[in-house]
């Protein structure tokens, strides 16, 4: 008796577990979105801050629970990290066509995270707010070297 209370258990604690992974069969490749800081690797949890999924959604997560948790036209042409990129021309469904169970039609290409950055976008804006600091240092500098002197 004891014992199949314990097994009945763990079938009922596996399947709340299992439950959240399922999410990435109503998204176009959600078995292949990649980590931005790591893209020989999968990120996970597509609709989550924790890249293993669970706890705090991301904005994609948002907007997805905002549509069912479905993918739907208004889904897939929103922005959801505001880099200019739909979220369907992240995640291999530029012209927002796919439905669910038809993996055979996507489009894999590069893809890219929703909600998260690449790094490269980052680094780049860093860089060119630097320059511009530096360069307007130097026009300062030099207004005030040829007005003192
Ligand atoms: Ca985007
Ligand atoms: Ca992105």
């Amino acid at each position: 008796m004891f014992r199949t209370i314990l097994c009945l258990g763990s079938m009922m604690l596996l399947s709340t577990i299992n439950c959240y992974p399922n999410f990435r069969n109503f998204i176009p490749n959600g078995f292949n979105v990649p980590d931005p800081c790591d893209p020989s690797s999968i990120w996970p949890g597509v609709g989550h801050e924790n890249k293993a999924g669970g706890g705090v959604r991301n904005m994609f997560g948002k907007h997805f629970k905002m549509n069912g948790y479905q993918w739907t036209t208004a889904l897939c042409k929103m922005d959801s990290d505001k880099d200019n990129k739909t979220n369907g021309e992240e995640l291999g469904d530029p012209n927002c066509d796919w439905s669910v169970g038809e993996n055979d039609k996507l489009i894999i290409g590069i893809l890219s995270h929703p909600v998260v950055v690449a790094v490269v976008v980052v680094v780049v804006a860093v860089v060119v707010v630097v320059v511009v600091v530096v360069v307007v240092v130097v026009v300062v500098v030099v207004v005030v070297v040829k007005v003192v002197v």
